[in-house]
């Protein structure tokens, strides 16, 4: 069993690997955007309050989150491991999964830093834009509000877990198939 984090700032790579990682190690993929998003399609409580947010560009409360992720890790069941993508975000998020897999008798083995820049990410997000439907997508000053939420806010989720020794950063600007390359031949070096 493994279990890893994909961590980076927004228009990263992190959803992109993650489909591609599934596809190779059969990990269960878990992605707090992807669950939002589909809270607000079917219109549920939940999606219709974090689409406040999600629009916004801000994070959605920790409570709403942890809640959600807790529940979709139960439903899972017996799995090979998962691949967190977007999730956690706060440190706070990070405790609470800690915690969960603890209760479960599994922990976090890696946590692969995808590290973009802001003008790539920013790029990215408004080329996904042109043709997603993402409102978060089509504002620049959502964009880079979304980076500076990831530094001010996500970054220190990465100091949380760096006295763990299990934060690897891998180089997220490049070729698809050679960055999926790299976090291959990490998550194949786990012991
Ligand atoms: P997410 O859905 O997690 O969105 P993201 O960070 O913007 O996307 P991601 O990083 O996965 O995109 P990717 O690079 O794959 O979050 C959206 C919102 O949901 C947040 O702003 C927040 O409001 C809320 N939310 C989610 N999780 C939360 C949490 N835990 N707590 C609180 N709030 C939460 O793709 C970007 C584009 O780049 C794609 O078009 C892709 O094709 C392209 N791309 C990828 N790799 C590339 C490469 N190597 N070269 C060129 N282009 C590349």
């Amino acid at each position: 069993m493994q279990n890893i984090i994909l961590f980076g700032p927004p228009g990263s790579g992190k959803g992109t690997q993650a489909t591609r990682l599934v596809e190779k190690y059969k990990f269960v993929h878990l992605s707090t955007g992807d669950l939002l998003r589909s809270e607000r399609k079917r219109e549920t409580k939940l999606g219709i309050e974090a689409q406040k947010f999600m629009v916004k560009g801000e994070l959605v409360p920790d409570s709403v989150v942890i809640g959600m992720i807790e529940s979709a890790v139960q439903e899972a069941g017996d799995v090979t491991g998962f691949i967190f993508d977007g999730y956690p975000r706060t440190v706070p998020q990070a405790e609470a999964l800690d915690a969960l897999l603890a209760s479960n008798e599994m922990s976090i083995d890696r946590v692969l830093v995808l590290d973009v820049n802001e003008e790539e990410s920013t790029k990215r997000l408004l080329d996904r834009g042109k043709t997603s439907n993402r409102k978060d997508d089509q504002d620049e000053s959502v964009i880079r509000g979304r980076y500076k939420v990831y530094l001010d806010y996500t970054v220190e989720v990465a100091g949380y877990y760096e006295p763990k020794g299990i934060v690897v950063n891998i180089p997220g600007e490049g070729a698809i198939e050679e960055i999926t390359e790299l976090l291959a031949s990490e998550i194949e070096a786990i012991a």
